[in-house]
C-alpha cells in the first residue's frame, strides 16, 4: 500500500515480527518504513537478525526470543515493543545495556485473561472437556448418577500464586462471583485495602498449595520462578484440587503435572501454556483429565486490537513520533528513557 511517512521519521525502518491486524499496522506507514509479515512465518532466530537489518523498532510478540546475540547483530535498534504483558521473551537487562526501550502490554488484557483462567478453572473442574470428548466419542448411551462428577467451584477455596493485575482480577471473580474463599501467595503482601478488594487473604505458599481446592498459577516467567509447581509441591494439593496454568510454561513442570494426574495426586488441570510450546509435553496429551488451549486467554477480539495498538502507540512514541513522542505509555525500562 502506499506510505505516507512524515518527514521527521523518514528514515526509520521499522519491523512487525508477526502478523496482526491489518489496520493496526497500518498506523506505523504513517511515521515509519515498515517491513511485516503477513503470512505470519515463524522465523528462525537466524531469520529474525536478518529481517531486523537496518530496523531501529520493532513489534515482537512473547514467540520471539530478544537476546543479546540478536541485539549484537543489530545495533541500530532503538525499541522493542512486545505484544504481551508477559517478556519473559526479552533480555531486559540487554536491552537497557544497549539503551534499547523495551515495552509491553499492561493493563489492557487483564479482564480477558482473567475470564479466561476463570473458563479453564471451571473447565477443569466440572470436566467440560473430558465429558465433551465423551459425548463426541459416541460414548454416551445413558445417564449415571456419577458420570463425570468433579468438585464444586462455588464456595470452594480458590488459591491464586502470584497475584499481579491477573490474579487479582480472578481473585474477585471468585470472591464476588462465587462465594469462593479465596487465599493467595505473592513475593509480596498486597495493602489491606486491595486484599479487601479482592477478597483475597495472604498465606505462605504451604498453606496456598494445602488449602486450595482450586488453584490458579499468575506468577510470571523467571528463573526463580521456574518449576515453582513440580512433583514435590503438586504432592502437597489435595487429590480433589485443580490446577490452572495460565502464566508461563515453565513454571509447572509438565512431566510432573502429567504424572500427579495420571497417578490421581490432584483432581484435574487446565493449561494454556506449556513448557516448549507449541511442543506439548506427550504425557499431557494422553491424560484426560487435562483441559489444553493453546496459549489463548488473552485472544478475545477486542483485546487482542487493543494489544496490537498499545505496541503500535508504544513503538510510535519510542521513537520519537506522535502525540506522546519519546514518551512510550508502558514502558518495561522506563531508565533508558531518561538517558
Ligand atoms: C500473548 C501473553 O497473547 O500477554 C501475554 O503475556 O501470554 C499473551 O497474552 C502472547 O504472549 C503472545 O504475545
Amino acid at each position: 500500500m502506499a506510505q505516507t511517512i512524515t518527514e521527521e521519521t523518514a528514515v526509520q525502518k521499522v519491523l512487525v515480527a508477526r502478523a496482526a491486524f491489518p489496520d493496526i499496522v497500518d498506523r506505523l506507514r504513517a511515521h515509519f518504513e515498515v517491513q511485516d509479515n503477513p503470512d505470519d512465518e515463524v522465523w528462525s532466530p537466524e531469520g529474525l537478525r536478518n529481517a531486523l537489518q537496518g530496523k531501529v523498532g520493532l513489534v515482537a510478540t512473547g514467540s520471539e526470543r530478544i537476546d543479546e546475540a540478536l541485539l549484537a547483530a543489530n545495533p541500530q535498534l532503538k525499541a522493542v515493543c512486545n505484544m504481551a504483558v508477559g517478556y519473559n521473551n526479552i533480555d531486559v537487562a540487554a536491552c537497557t545495556a544497549r539503551g534499547i526501550v523495551v515495552t509491553n502490554t499492561p493493563d489492557v488484557l487483564t479482564e480477558t485473561t482473567a475470564d479466561f483462567g476463570f473458563a479453564l478453572m471451571m473447565a477443569a473442574a466440572r470436566r467440560i472437556a473430558e465429558s465433551e470428548h465423551y459425548l463426541r466419542a459416541g460414548k454416551w448411551t445413558k445417564w449415571r448418577y456419577d458420570m463425570f462428577v468433579g468438585p464444586d467451584v462455588h464456595g470452594a477455596t480458590l488459591g491464586i500464586l502470584g497475584m499481579g493485575r491477573i490474579g487479582q482480577a480472578i481473585a474477585r471473580r471468585g470472591a464476588h462471583g462465587f462465594g469462593m474463599k479465596v487465599i493467595y501467595h505473592n513475593r509480596s503482601r498486597l495493602p489491606e485495602t486491595t486484599e479487601a478488594r479482592c477478597g483475597a487473604r495472604y498465606v505462605d505458599k504451604a498453606t496456598l498449595l494445602r488449602e486450595a481446592d482450586h488453584l490458579v498459577i499468575v506468577v510470571p516467567y523467571s528463573p526463580s520462578s521456574h518449576h515453582a509447581i513440580g512433583a514435590v509441591e503438586l504432592a502437597q494439593m489435595k487429590r480433589t484440587a485443580t490446577l490452572t496454568n495460565i502464566a508461563r510454561g515453565g513454571v509447572v513442570d509438565d512431566a510432573a503435572l502429567a504424572q500427579a494426574l495420571r497417578d490421581g495426586l490432584i483432581a484435574a488441570a487446565g493449561l494454556d501454556v506449556f513448557e516448549g510450546e507449541p511442543q506439548v509435553h506427550p504425557h499431557l496429551l494422553t491424560v484426560p483429565n487435562v483441559v489444553l488451549t493453546p496459549h489463548i486467554a488473552s485472544a478475545s477480539v477486542a483485546t487482542r486490537r487493543a494489544m496490537a495498538n498499545l505496541a503500535v502507540d508504544n513503538l510510535i512514541a519510542a521513537l520519537g513520533c506522535g502525540p506522546d513522542a519519546g514518551r512510550p505509555p508502558t514502558p518495561v525500562n522506563p531508565e533508558v528513557l531518561k538517558r
